[in-house]
Parts: C-alpha cells; structure tokens; sequence
C-alpha cells in the first residue's frame, strides 16, 4: 500500500526530498538499509525508483561501480550510518583511485552524537571523499550538487542525513547552484605541428589510448590519426579496445601478449593519449625502449612518466582531431601494418605451445582464458575480479569496447568485489551477457552478494579459476621462503554454493565441459551459471613472473 509521504507540516521530510532528488538524477539505487537511511530507500521504493537490495555495504557500493564502468552513467548507493557507512570504505577508496563516479547518499550522527557514533565525515575526508551533510534548508540543493560534483570531477560524493532530521519536514529549500563544467584546454597549433612532423617520420608508430582519451571522446579522431600513418594500437587496462582497430595490439604492459610486447618494443614514436604510463602500463621500463620520441597528450600541469619526451597539455580529443587534419593527404613511406598482418588476424596473441593440462591433470588457466575467448558471445561484459588469474583473460580476451572489460579493484590493488560488480554490470547492461571472473580467494570475500546476483541479474556466467589458494600470494611469497600454509585452502566447492543460492553450478576438470556455455548463451532461458575450474596452481602467469622479478632487483639494489 502506498503510505504518504507528505508531513503533518505539509512539506516532505528531509528524506523525502533527497530521495525525489536521487529519483530524478540518477536510474537505480543500490543498497542496504538501516535506521540511517530507512526513510530514504522508502520513498524511492513508494515512487517507483528502482532499488536494488544488496547483502553488503561492500557490496551495493560495488554494484554502483559495476553499473558505472558498464553504461558511464551515474547510480546512487545508500547505507545507514555507523558500521553501514564504514562497511563502504574498501569500495569508497576504490572509487577515488579509480575515478569512478558515484553518489553515496548514508544516515549519519545527529547533532549531538550518540555513543555509537563515528566521525564520518572526518573518516570520508581522510580517504579524499567530500561529505555534503544536508540540513532541513539545503536537502535538495545538495543532493543535486553532490549529483554534479561527482559527474565532473569523476569522484565518490557523499550526501549524509543526520540522524536527527532525517524525519523532519524539510523547510523551504535553497536554490540549487549549477555547478561549472571545467573549462576546455584547447591545443596550440604549434604543438600540433610538431608532433604531425614526428609522426610523419616515424616507420613504426604506435599509439597508446587510455581513460583519457576516453572521456574526451577521441575514438574516431585518434583511429583517424592511427590510420593516416599506419600505426598500430595499444591501450590501457581501463580503454581495452577503445579505438575498435584491427590494428589494435590490446593491453599496453604488464598485460600484453609476448608477441604483443615485442612488436611494442620495436616502436620507434609512441604517441600516448590519456594513458596515464605506470610503471605496470610500461612493464617496468621495458615496453618502449626503441622509442626515439614519446608524445603524451593530457590535462595534467606536467607528464605522468619520466620516458617521456614531449608533454602536451590539451583536450585530448582537440588535439587528435587536429592532428588528423593535419596529416590530411600525407602518405606514409613505410607500412608498419603490412609488416605484420599476425596482428590483423589476431595470431600474434596464439601462444606457441599449449596444452590443456599441467603434468597432474588440472586445467591450464592460459586455456582457460583462450577456450573462454572462443566460446562467448562477442557482445559480453567481462568483468574481472582482483588476483593472479585475471592476467589470462586480460590478455586474451577479446571486449567489445572499455566497458566490455572491467577491472574493478585494480586501482586500490584489492580482491573481493567480483559478485556485485558483475551485478551492476548487468544492471546497467542487460543487452550483453555478464561473465564475472573470479579467484577462489576473491570470491569468497564477496561470497554474500553472489546472491544478488542469483536473484536479480537477468543472465550471468561466473567463471571461478579455483586453485584453492591465494595464488598471487604464494607466487610471490612460497619463493621467499614464507610457509604457504596461510595462503593455501582446501577445495571449495562453489558449484554447490551456487546450487544452493538458487543458480546453476558445474564443477569443471576438464576443458570440453565448457561447451556448456554454447547451450547457455543460446538458450532463452535466463538465471546464473557457475562454472567452477580447477585450475593448475602451478602454472605462473607472465605479469606476475615480471612483477616478482622486478621487486627482487629492486631489493638487491644497492
Ligand atoms: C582486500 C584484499 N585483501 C588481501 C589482498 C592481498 N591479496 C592479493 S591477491 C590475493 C590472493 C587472491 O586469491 P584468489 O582470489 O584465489 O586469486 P588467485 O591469486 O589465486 O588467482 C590476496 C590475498 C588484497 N589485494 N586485497
């Protein structure tokens, strides 16, 4: 029945009117109530907001991520106050690293505050995150504003309601203040110029898209640059497949193919748009080293890497459609492309041996990742949770476009938000099939929100790599003599957790049983399928093997 939302007074409650804000600014809530915000989830409930009810704070924040990363699109997560809102923090430091954009609307302290409660405003402000408390005069104009912050500056805002208001009706409300879009850097032409003049000269270009390149909407004009000078593509883990190429080598670094890598290597002018060069992005220093020139276009006052040579500041997509129309009518003298028609064809990536199995039978993680490649749809939305095993897939797997790939907890290095984003993913885009990837370890982190997933996702696939144990952990630490007791476990059975949340689970020891998943993608049928390998605890993947290498020289230096 619906209750009535309007106070004795007549004016809504402060809740209310967050809630009517939260309605018309964004598509679905996700959370998990509590005396803090009760009032809150009740009024977008009674007006037909869509609110999605999570297992754990963790969780709907999560979920906020997983809808972002897949549609751009902002959502809402709420929380009561106290262990609701800390429960959020692991996900809200995610959120900044990784820039994500999101409204985290929590029932906070009341004025004065009560033995149980916890400064949460100075706990936000410690983690980077702005906390906009609303009072009985300001509800609706700073909800509207944490809305617009979190959209131009991509950040987590927090919108707190002191527990002592949050039933009160609301006064008359001041007037929202738009907030002003940042101003647009536009290129100096000189600049231009003179990189047109370094990629006319170059016999073996290279460009590298990442997250900047992306939100400046630069896909055609950069494709457009690449193509006048038969360059090849690359990207960073948050722009997979930007530029829609063929030309496109895939992940930059860390996560590159070694036939990849190598054709990396042999690039003699880098252009970089929006990629941001870690020191992973630049496999420790060794992706670029025959580059004689390394452009990279940005909004930063200075550039993120030592390698390069040439900084621009400038709107990244001003500065690739200039550069295009620069090089009109220029004509390349040497063919890069024509040099290497494996990358057209995609051979580059095959490895040169591969079998099924290790020597005691389990499943290769590299087939895995290869034979899963094959077998989905290519209209998918991967998303990967954190450990050793997401290495495979990011650098086998095809996606459609960035946000066919995610990654969510990469930027804090975490594990354990793989269910619940997978969640949001689909949430935000049920025209493609979710397949979340997943370790054992990660997986039971965020175990509660499996049944989200179950229940409200219209279709998803979950790929557990199951080595029963915290594989990154005893890759780099078994070596450096650390016991592995803590990092190994026995063998979970995940496809009868599955089961028993109401989804389909297979246990998987072979590689043809993944045929499975032909049957589920066709089918009509809706529901979640929970496959779980038992993968080879042995087999080490490259950027691991890298990583341990580069931290050991790094000790033994003087
Ligand atoms: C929240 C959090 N806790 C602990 C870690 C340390 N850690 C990094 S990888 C990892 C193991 C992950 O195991 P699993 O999910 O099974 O994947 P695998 O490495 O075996 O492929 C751990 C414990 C972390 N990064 N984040």
């Amino acid at each position: 029945m619906r209750k009535e939302t309007i106070s004795v007074a007549g004016n809504p409650l402060v809740s209310h009117v967050v809630a009517r804000v939260i309605k018309e600014r964004s598509e679905v809530t996700f959370g998990v109530m509590g005396n803090g915000n009760a009032f809150v989830v009740g009024e977008l409930i009674d007006h037909g907001h869509r609110y999605i009810k999570a297992r754990h704070e963790a969780g709907a924040m999560s979920m906020s991520q997983g809808y972002y990363l897949a549609t751009g699109r902002v959502s809402t997560t709420t929380t009561t106050y106290g262990p609701g809102y800390t429960n959020t923090l692991t996900v809200l430091s995610e959120a900044v690293l990784a820039k994500t954009p999101m409204v985290l609307v929590v029932g906070d302290a009341p004025s004065t505050p009560r033995t149980f409660d916890v400064d949460q405003t100075g706990v936000a402000a410690a983690l980077g995150v702005t906390t906009l408390s609303v009072s009985v005069h300001n509800a609706e104009r700073a909800t509207h504003e944490a809305f617009d912050l979190a959209a131009r500056d991509l950040k987590p805002v927090i919108v707190s309601i002191p527990y002592d208001i949050a039933e009160v009706p609301a006064e008359p409300q001041e007037p929202r203040v738009p907030i002003a879009p940042d101003p647009i850097i536009t290129p100096d032409v000189r600049d231009v110029a003179e990189v047109a003049k370094l990629l006319m000269g170059a016999e073996r270009p290279l460009i590298i898209t990442g997250r900047g390149a992306l939100l400046a909407g630069s896909k055609d004009a950069a494709k457009a640059v690449g193509d006048k000078i038969n360059a090849l593509f690359a990207s960073s883990v948050m722009a997979r497949n930007y530029v829609g190429s063929k030309w496109d080598l895939g992940i930059a670094g860390g996560f590159a193919t070694p036939g990849a890598v190598e054709l990396m290597r042999g690039a003699d002018v880098v252009l970089v748009l929006g990629a941001t060069m870690t020191l992973f992005q630049m496999r420790y220093g060794t992706l670029l080293p025959g580059a004689h020139h390394i452009v990279q276009v940005n909004l930063e006052e200075t550039s993120t890497s030592e390698i390069v040579t040439r900084h621009i500041r400038s709107d990244i997509r001003a500065f690739a459609e200039q550069l295009d129309a620069q090089l009109s009518g220029f004509v390349p003298k040497s063919d890069w492309r024509a040099e290497h028609p494996e990358v057209a064809d995609k051979s580059i990536h095959q490895p040169a041996e591969l079998t099924e199995t290790d020597e005691s039978g389990m499943i290769n993680p590299r087939a895995l990742a290869l034979r899963l490649n094959e077998l989905l749809p290519a209209n998918r939305t991967i998303v990967q949770d954190g450990g050793h095993f997401l290495g495979w897939l990011a650098m086998y797997a095809d996606s459609p476009d960035p946000q066919g790939l995610q990654h969510p907890g990469l930027s804090f290095h975490g594990i354990g938000f793989g269910f619940p984003t997978a969640l949001g993913a689909a949430v935000g885009r049920p025209d493609r099939l979710t397949v979340l990837t997943c370790g054992d370890g990660g997986g039971m982190m965020t175990l509660p929100d499996l049944e989200t997933l179950v229940r409200e996702a219209d279709k998803a696939l979950v790929v557990v790599f199951n080595d029963s144990a915290y594989g990154m952990e005893v890759h780099q630490y078994h070596k450096r003599g650390i016991d592995n007791e803590p990092m190994v476990f026995g063998n979970v059975d995940f496809a009868g957790i599955a089961v028993a949340l109401g989804a389909r689970g297979i246990r998987v020891t072979e590689l043809e049983q993944l045929n499975v998943i032909t049957d589920f993608v066709s089918s009509q049928d809706g529901g979640t399928l929970l496959l779980d390998v038992q993968i080879s605890p042995n087999i080490i993947a490259e950027y691991v093997t890298e990583k341990v290498a580069h931290e050991e020289a790094q000790q033994t230096m003087p």
